[in-house]
């Protein structure tokens, strides 16, 4: 694992470009690109033109059961980068009500749409939304319409800025993951005012209540209720180094779940954001392979494929597990992150949050540019 920390560093310095453009197309609705010249009131792109070194580690760590295919794409050489133009119908987004996104993808360079989308986890895009407090979170999947162009109709809670993570992998460039921020009708974008404070530890758990909800519908009520809890390894969480995240999934008596279903070909996902809203991290669950390395007391009885993911050649999974469901993944700096764990339970979704905090790994400069560019390999 550890050759893995030594492939090219690749994007988070690209993070803190952003770039303005308005346009209008004869439909009448405002596109709004990550590439251009011309600033606009409600838009802000992010264009991040490859996954962070720490989404590699973590896609790369998770991706144990197609180790092969994910050390190739790894080691692929790009031979082209994305831009994400997004636009919306109407253009001043309601809050409450369906509208369509449309969000095309094109080449960086010629402008061309992008067509080579390889499908991940069942799909072709994965769409994180956030308000970009971090106070909501959604996880949609725009069909492909041809011709590098995605659409999706979805409905935003309340009034704000909101950002979205467009999650796509290229048969010729691997995976990117072009950022967005626009606000709801009547707003301007404004920075975002992450207040979120670390769930505090019980024992060697962080432990929350969560209503499941229909999938791509975190708004709807009613839902039962699950007790989620998360045990991060090792506590303290540093910087530039592995961590496991153990979920484990519980009924609201907090008796453990043990028919958890597949959800997107896996046993969970999970989505992390830093606290500044750039840091994009999406790991899926480990394989069998060295999970029990550590031996806790409460996983005593636990099956060994439990929360591990068994790949038919179509990609799907097969088996029905529970309650445990592990992540890896590798926190690029020290500071305050929010965890989204989702899983499937009586085809609900759960989706349960936590915040953590990353303390500075031991070789860890003071400057962000110069972490990323340094490999942390201790
Ligand atoms: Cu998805």
């Amino acid at each position: 694992m550890n050759t893995l920390f030594k492939l090219p560093l690749l994007g988070i310095s690209m993070l803190g470009g952003a770039l303005l453009v308005a346009g209008c197309n004869s439909a009448g609705t405002a596109a709004t690109e990550v590439a251009g010249d011309a600033p606009s009131a409600n838009r802000i792109a992010v264009q991040s033109e490859a996954k962070t070194d720490a989404q590699s580690k973590a896609q790369a760590q998770a991706g144990d059961d197609h180790a092969g295919e994910m050390g190739g794409m790894k080691m692929k050489p790009r031979t082209h980068t994305t831009k994400l133009a997004f636009s919306s119908n109407p253009n001043a987004i309601p809050v409450g009500q369906p509208v369509t996104w449309t969000l095309q993808i094109s080449d960086a360079k010629s402008g061309d749409a992008v067509n080579d989308f390889e499908i991940e986890m069942t799909k072709k895009m994965h769409l994180i939304v956030v308000k970009n407090d971090l106070s909501w979170f959604n996880h949609i999947h725009p069909q492909f319409q041809g011709q590098g162009k995605f659409t999706v109709t979805t409905a935003l809670p309340s009034a704000g800025t909101y950002k979205i993570y467009a999650d796509y992998t290229l048969a010729n460039a691997g995976q990117e993951v072009p950022q967005f921020e626009f606000a709801t009708a009547g707003q301007t974008v404004t920075p975002a005012k992450v207040s979120i404070v670390p769930d505090k530890m019980q024992g060697m758990w962080l432990v929350n209540k969560f209503n499941a909800h229909p999938e791509s519908e975190p708004d709807t009520k009613g839902g039962a209720v699950y007790e989620v809890a998360l045990m991060p390894m090792p506590m303290p969480i540093l910087a530039g180094q592995d961590v496991m995240l153990h979920f484990q999934i519980r009924d609201a008596k907090g008796t453990p779940v043990k028919d958890l279903q597949p959800y997107l070909g896996a046993m969970g996902h999970c989505v992390i954001l830093s606290s500044d809203t750039n840091s994009y991290l999406h790991s899926h669950p480990m394989s069998g392979e060295g999970t029990m390395s550590h031996s806790m007391g409460d996983m005593k009885g636990m099956d060994h494929s439990m929360g591990d993911m068994k790949m038919n050649q179509s990609g799907l999974v097969k088996a029905q597990s529970g309650p445990d469901v592990r992540f890896h993944t590798n926190f690029p700096h020290a500071g305050l992150y929010k965890v989204w764990g989702q899983f499937q339970h009586k085809r609900k979704i759960i989706t349960a949050s936590f915040v953590v905090n990353v303390a500075p790994g031991q070789t860890q400069k003071s400057t962000g540019a110069a972490d990323e560019a340094t490999p942390h390999s201790h």
